[in-house]
């Protein structure tokens, strides 16, 4: 007698933008559908547990909506009027696209837009491959990381921190400026393990009550955009009662007289007229800090979303610092570890093909560069046609009246390569349907982690379906880009990348699913210096020099503190414009992903606007009751929500929903800005001075 067939569980990696990076125990049906989808238990940083939107894969992977054939635009720009034509039409049409706009203004005019909607190495950022040996204009990634990044950089002279597992070790465990629970569930695994172990109280830093600062013994709600000042208080308290770690300053930082006698004047009271914590907290949180010493801080990347957001991010890493977390095990801090695993890029990225001397183009100034603001463009040629894979501009950019007025261009040529009709997709020419990761082959590491991870193709891809790869490797051709990496297999890109790197091979990652790189106690800690030259942390930064690849200086760096400070760079609450608004990320969603799949929408149901019920009382509006929220940039109609875990005047907005769910089809970066934050660049979608009305 036959066995029955049965389905079997196998290792994948979560691809999403998020720094969990989850190992993934996937469930391959006998039909070759996917059914269950759990964290890997076997790989310790994921421990078995992932979100519950990635959970529910299945309706993502198998949703009825996916891109199954490649469409060609018959109607107006944005409508939503396409025909079905054949792969070699549409690889056809957008290299003659392509070959067109070059033609009349040379290969610059030419933008390839890509972002993390796959973290994957091969298909994100193969696109990099085909922009550098032609010579189109290069996309200079600032959306999400760059002012979190600098800030910390700007201390310790490398991405890189403790090891996020040791979260469990510590004896205080500190969330500051992410909301965990939502956008990267697996800190909280780790914190919530010293808590229970070792009685660990968590402390949660963030503008309003949310999942995380619920879950907190100590929750401080600041102010946005003032982390700053909270953290130069405690660090006044820690120096003022003799709490700092005078011995391993001297040794591993740049602390010397002048920081000291700055910090003297920063007062919890000081603080707490800025940051609105009161003085009482800030000493009491101080001292707890100061008596732990095995304090773990686990900086986030949302309360860098400000226009000071570099600055706080190195104030916040300054605490651990002042009183030598770092030399215990279960101490220190931890962001990212992007800059730790130094896989070779070349065959990838074509990296050997990079022409210096043409123009880098701000991802986050999509909208002025579209509408051919001079500055935006670098004196160059217009932006006349653009190729995009996993990412959602029309949705996620900041400043998103200029962006939609961008597309909107009759001689702007755009492809779209997707896995759903975004609102990007509508306003292709050419939209390509694309593959999910359980329908190719791609390496992955983990930012929020020590891992690298395979992820292996699991399943056939619906309809006709192609990876991002193929299609560089397609368009290539047909434009007579040259290149070895265009002749690679996934595989091999995958092989080539982690041998040339000394990081084993294709075959050691397939053994396993992933290799833990975790460096030894003693790099990680920093012990053996920090990343900088003189090999110190820095309390004084030069923030023209941070050690992080970049477009030049941006937004106004030269007005940036020496020291720790509050530096009044946000956009003031004016009485015209009297309220703060915090853009903060869905539980469900993930950006603008899953806001597709049923199983999401239902619970996260409709954009809306958390109001302090007094501001509501004052404003005179109640529950789902419709406001209009409103600044310089735009304005957008949100369904009141009243919240009383916020401080008056802040208003948080969670998304990111669709604009089309929004009343008037124009979603919430209608109100966030797109000039740069000093001094690398960025966004700061959290950091809106608005108005609010009753619609
Ligand atoms: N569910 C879900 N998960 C996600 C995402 C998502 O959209 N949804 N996005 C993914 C991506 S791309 C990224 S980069 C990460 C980002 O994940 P996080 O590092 O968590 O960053 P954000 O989500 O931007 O913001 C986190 C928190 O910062 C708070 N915040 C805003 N301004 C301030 C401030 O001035 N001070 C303080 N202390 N807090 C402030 C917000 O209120 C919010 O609670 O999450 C990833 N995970
Ligand atoms: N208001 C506000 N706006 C924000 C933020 C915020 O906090 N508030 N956060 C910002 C941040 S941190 C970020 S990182 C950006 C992110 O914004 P985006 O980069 O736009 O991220 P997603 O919205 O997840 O979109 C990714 C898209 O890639 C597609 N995709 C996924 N995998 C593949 C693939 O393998 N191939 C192809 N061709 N396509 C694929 C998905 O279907 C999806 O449409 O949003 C930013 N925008
Ligand atoms: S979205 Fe983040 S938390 Fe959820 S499975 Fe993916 S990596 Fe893990
Ligand atoms: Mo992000």
């Amino acid at each position: 007698m036959n066995a029955p067939v049965k389905s079997l569980f196998r290792p994948s990696v979560c691809p999403h933008d998020c720094p969990s990076a989850c190992s993934l125990d996937v469930e391959v049906l006998p039909e070759g559908k996917i059914g269950r989808v759990r964290g890997l238990a076997s790989q310790s940083y994921t421990a078995g547990v992932i979100c519950a939107k990635v959970a529910r894969y299945a309706e993502r992977i198998h949703h009825k909506d996916r891109l199954t054939r490649p469409l060609l635009r018959v109607g107006p720009k944005g409508a939503g009027a396409f025909r079905e034509i054949s792969w070699d039409e549409a690889l056809d049409r957008a290299a003659e696209g392509f070959r067109a706009a070059e033609t009349k203004h040379g290969p610059e005019t030419v933008w390839p837009y890509y972002y993390a909607g796959t973290m994957g190495l091969v298909m994100r950022d193969g696109i990099n491959r085909l922009r550098n040996v032609k010579r189109y204009s290069g996309f200079y990634d600032t959306i999400c990381t760059n002012p979190a990044w600098t800030g910390y950089v700007a201390g310790t002279g490398k991405l890189a921190g403790a090891d996020p597992r040791e979260m469990a070790k510590s004896d205080c465990v500190v969330i500051w400026g992410t909301n965990a629970v939502h956008t990267q569930v697996n800190v909280m695994t780790h914190a919530m393990r010293a808590r229970k172990e070792r009685g660990a109280p968590i402390v949660v830093v963030d503008v309003y009550m949310n999942e995380t600062m619920r879950q907190a013994d100590i929750a401080l709600l600041v102010r946005p955009g003032t982390d700053g000042a909270l953290a130069c208080g405690i660090m006044h308290v820690l120096l003022r009662d003799n709490l700092a770690d005078r011995a391993y300053l001297a040794q591993h930082t740049d602390f010397g007289a002048e920081f000291e006698a700055h910090m003297a004047s920063r007062t919890p009271e000081w603080a707490e007229a800025i940051c609105g914590v009161p003085a009482a907290e800030i000493e009491a949180v101080a001292r707890l800090f100061g008596e732990k010493k095995r304090c773990f801080f686990r900086l986030g990347y949302g309360f860098a979303r400000q226009r000071n957001g570099a600055v706080n991010m190195h104030a916040a890493l300054c605490i651990p610092t002042l009183i030598g977390a770092w030399q215990h095990e279960g101490g220190g801090a931890f962001h990212s570890n992007s800059g730790t695993y130094g896989l070779v890029k070349r065959m990838i990225e074509g990296t050997d093909a990079v022409d210096s001397k043409v123009r880098m183009l701000d991802q986050s100034r999509i909208g002025e560069i579209l509408t051919g603001d001079p500055a935006a463009l670098k004196g160059g040629p217009p932006v006349t046609a653009l190729l995009i894979q996993n990412t959602n501009p029309v949705n996620v950019a900041p400043d998103q009246r200029k962006v939609i007025a961008g597309f909107a261009r009759e001689d702007l040529f755009t492809v779209v390569h997707e896995q759903f009709m975004t609102e990007t997709a509508l306003y292709a020419d050419i939209v390509l349907p694309a593959t999910m990761f359980m329908e190719h082959d791609d390496l992955y590491q983990g930012g929020g982690h020590t891992h690298l991870m395979l992820g292996p193709k699991l399943v056939e891809p619906p309809g006709e379906c192609r990876t991002n790869h193929e299609v560089i490797v397609a368009l290539a051709e047909r434009l007579g880009a040259q290149h070895p990496g265009f002749q690679m297999s996934p595989r091999g890109h995958i092989d080539y990348a982690l041998r040339e790197a000394g990081k084993g091979s294709l075959e050691a990652l397939e053994k396993e699913g992933f290799i833990d790189t975790d460096p030894p106690f003693r790099r990680a800690h920093f012990l053996e210096g920090f990343g900088h030259r003189d090999g110190k942390f820095h309390f004084s930064p030069d923030w023209k020099k941070v050690p992080l690849k970049s477009d030049g200086l941006m937004g106004p760096w030269q007005e940036m503190p020496h020291f720790p400070d509050h530096w009044a760079a946000i956009e003031a609450a004016t009485p015209e414009f009297p309220f703060k608004l915090v853009t903060a990320p869905a539980r469900q969603f993930l950006n603008s992903s899953f806001t597709e799949t049923p199983g999401s929408m239902k619970r996260e149901i409709a954009p809306s606007l958390m109001l302090h019920p007094e501001d509501a009382a004052e404003l005179d509006v109640g529950v789902g009751e419709i406001v209009i929220v409103s600044n310089t940039r735009g304005a957008v109609e949100l369904a009141v929500k009243l919240f009383d875990g916020v401080r008056r005047g802040v208003v948080i907005a969670e998304g990111i929903f669709p604009n089309k769910t929004h009343r008037k089809g124009e979603g919430i970066n209608v109100l966030t800005g797109s000039d740069p934050v000093a001094p690398r660049g960025g966004a700061a979608f959290h950091d809106n001075a608005v108005a609010i009305r009753k619609a």
